[in-house]
Parts: structure tokens; sequence; C-alpha cells
């Protein structure tokens, strides 16, 4: 407490030797803030952050609308017949089995025979998202959706002067169970990367919190592939360099971790010890939807990649029918095994969201790279310019991309 006392004295030192009302009112704030603060931390510091991400999403949604379907093994997506069919997302029921997003169907059918394989309803899956951002807007304006089932919410102000973000996440579940007659995960902290992790790990119908002081054991205990924005790649990486949890990460200078690890690096070193200071953006637009795959080894033959380019305008196609976006511009990125790095797009003018259309201009572009000299690692596709706005945007070699699902 006197340390406590001293540090209060320390920190209001240049407004005790400065003069004047504004000074006298700033102290006066200050030693409230500060009193406050002692008493209840997180009345100042913190920010109040809910993730929310519906169950099983689509296929929960079928089982809604057709009560034979409750109970079963089900999977949303392609059919196993046709070729290159993949699962959208499989119920709780198929998930015994093994059975998982983006799994190509066939492969679902042979781990779980009794499986049902039902299309997707893009249309009604956009209006229960809807349902769930309107719920959402009843307690904060700062709502960011990451995709149709999922949203952070900043309610370190909430509308109806709640106060706490455990009991607004509960009420939000509540109201989805209600009147949507589904069931959604929530994870409440203190910022968007811990909430996330946290909606994930009492799935489904959980409500998970994780406070100040719970937060620094827990990132020690995370694996590193769960952190944000580290993918198989990376996560390989890492492995190799001995770093397998956040109390590894944790054990690397900054310096160093930039140095492996570029612009992420930095990013990695602050979450590693609980720091996220992004902000939860309302109305993010979406620029630009694509999927890119690093192969296990480098391909040579103009028919590898065909099929590669095939899986990926697949996942492409597939996310931009579940934003229900179609886009003009079609770009193709390609990187060799010397890590350099090309992208050559192609402009449309009508936008498109359909496999077929997406595939063959990305071969034609690829075909333009004379692409059996070099040996190829990575390969991506990316569709941007959708609607009216982006049209109008100057076209880029690099769109900005998001993150998805
Ligand atoms: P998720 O929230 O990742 O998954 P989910 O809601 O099906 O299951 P969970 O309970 O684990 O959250 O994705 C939401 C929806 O997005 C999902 O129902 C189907 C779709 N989707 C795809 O189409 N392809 C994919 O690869 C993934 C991951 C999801
Ligand atoms: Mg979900
Ligand atoms: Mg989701």
């Amino acid at each position: 407490m006197v340390l406590q006392v001293l540090h209060a004295l320390h920190l209001l030192r240049p407004f005790l030797v400065t003069p004047g009302f504004y000074t006298f009112v700033e102290f006066i704030k200050i030693v409230f803030r500060q009193k406050d603060f002692m008493e209840n931390p997180s009345s100042v510091t913190y920010r109040k952050i809910i993730h929310i991400d519906m169950d099983a999403f689509y296929a929960s949604v079928e089982q809604r609308d057709n009560p034979e379907l409750r109970g079963k093994p089900l999977a949303v997506g392609g059919s196993p017949e046709g070729r290159g069919g993949v699962v959208a997302t499989a119920s709780y029921e198929a998930r015994k089995f093994g059975v998982r997003s983006a799994m190509p169907s066939k492969q679902a059918k042979q781990l779980c025979p009794e499986v049902i394989f039902v299309r997707p309803r893009f249309a009604v899956y956009k209006e229960v998202s809807q349902g769930i951002r309107e719920i959402f807007s009843r307690y904060t304006d700062l709502i960011e959706p990451l995709s149709l089932d999922e949203a952070y919410l900043d309610v370190t102000q909430d509308k109806q002067n709640i106060g706490s973000a455990i009991e607004i996440a509960k009420l939000i579940k509540q109201a989805i169970k209600e009147e949507l007659q589904l069931t959604a995960s929530a994870g409440v902290s203190i910022n968007k990367f811990v909430a996330k992790i946290a909606s994930d790990m009492n799935k489904p119908d959980g409500l998970t919190f994780i406070g100040p002081s719970a937060i620094e054991a827990f990132m020690e205990e995370l694996p590193v592939e769960k952190f944000f924005g580290v993918g198989k790649v990376t996560a390989d990486k890492m492995k190799k360099m001995g770093l397998f949890t956040g109390a590894d990460l944790k054990g690397l200078p900054e310096e160093e971790m930039i140095k492996h690890f570029g612009k992420a690096g930095r990013f990695y070193y602050l979450i590693a010890r609980g720091i996220d200071d992004r902000e939860v953006q309302p109305n993010r637009e979406t620029k630009s939807i694509g999927a890119e795959d690093t192969f296990a080894y480098d391909l040579t033959e103009i028919d590898e990649m065909y099929i590669e380019l095939d899986k990926i305008a697949q996942t492409v196609c597939n996310r931009l029918q579940h934003y229900q976006l179609k886009g003009r511009t079609i770009t193709l990125k390609i990187k060799y095994s010397d890590f350099k790095q090309i992208t050559r797009n192609q402009s449309l003018t009508e936008p498109v969201n359909d496999f077929k259309t997406i595939t063959d201009i990305a071969k034609k572009l690829l075909l333009a790279t004379d692409p059996e000299s070099k040996r190829i690692r990575l390969l991506g596709v990316t569709l941007s310019n959708f609607g009216e706005m982006a049209a109008r945007q100057k076209q880029t070699d690099h769109p900005d991309q998001l993150l998805l699902f």
C-alpha cells in the first residue's frame, strides 16, 4: 500500500509543482483514477471484449430447419460422388468420427459411412447472421464481424449499462437460443486474441472468461499453432526452432522474433505477453478473398500445378459463396523455391464467384509465366474488386488480404 501511494505521488509530481486551475482539476481526476485503479483495476485500464462464434453453424441451421437431421451425423457441402466435393462443416455427431471442415467429402464418407450430406443454403445462413448481429447491436455498436457466424464486440461501454461483459455474453447466448433456436459460444476477455481463443475452449454452448490475472499463465501454455496468424508453415518453423508454446515464444527477445518472422515477429512477441491492442473495427470492409497453399515439396509439373490450383480455386469459391460476394479481379500469386514471389491478375467486365471461371483464369495466368521453368513452393488465388466501391478503387498487385474462417 505504501508503495502504491508513493507510486501515485510519483506520477502526480508534474501536477504538484505546476500551479493553475486546470492543473488542479487534472490533479483531482488523477487522484480519483488512481484510487479507482487500486480498488477496481478493470474499471480503468481494461477493455471488455466478447468474441461470439456459432456452434457448427451451417450444420446446426440445417438440423434446426429439418428435425429429421437432428442427432445425426451431418456434413454440409459438396457431394462425395462428384469430383472435388468438400465439407464446409459437420455436425458434432459427425465430428466424433473425425469429419472436419475443408475435408474432401469422399474422405468424410469413408470415416463415417452413415454421414448425411446436405447442400449449403447460403441465403438462410446470411439471414441468421443478420439475426445475430441485430442481437449484438442491442448491447453495443462496436461490432466487428469476422464471418457470417462470428464477431468481436467491444462492450467496455454497453448501451444498457449492464457493465459486466460476462453478463452481456450470457444475455446474447440466451437471446440466440430463444429467438433463433441455435447455440453460440462466447469468449470474454480484455483483448481480441484472448477472447477468440476463449470462445473456442468450451464449445458447444460455452462461455469462457479469461480475466487479466489469468492471461499470463494461459498464454504460456498455449501451443504455437493457436497463435493468431500462425499457419502450418510458421508453426513447423517454430517447432524446428524448439518453440512449442507461448512460454517458449516468450523466451525469445523481440529482435530475434523479428529476425526470424519479420513483421509478424513483433506481433508474436507482444501477443505471447498477452498484449493485443487491436481495436474492434465496426464496418470493416472486405477488400479481397483468397486462399493459398504452400506445398510439402516444390511443384515442377504443370499437371500437379493444375490439381493444386483446382483445390485452391474451390476454397476461394466456397468462401466467396459463404460471404455472397463476387469479384471482378482474379489474382494469381506464385512463390518459387528461392522465395521470390510474383503476382499476375486479370480483371473481368462482370463480377464472378463460380469455380470454373476462377480456376480457368488462374490456370491461364499461370501458363503465361512459363511455370515449368522454376520450382514452385506456393500458389495462391485471390478475388477482389467487389461491388461498386471496390470497382472504383485502383487495382494493385497486392490486394489487402483479410484472414477468413
Ligand atoms: P466455423 O465457425 O469455423 O465452424 P463451425 O461454426 O461450423 O463450427 P464450430 O462450432 O467449431 O465453430 O465456420 C463457420 C461456418 O463457415 C461453417 O459452419 C461453415 C463455413 N466454413 C466453410 O465453408 N469452410 C471452412 O473451411 C470453414 C472452417 C468454415
Ligand atoms: Mg462457428
Ligand atoms: Mg466461425
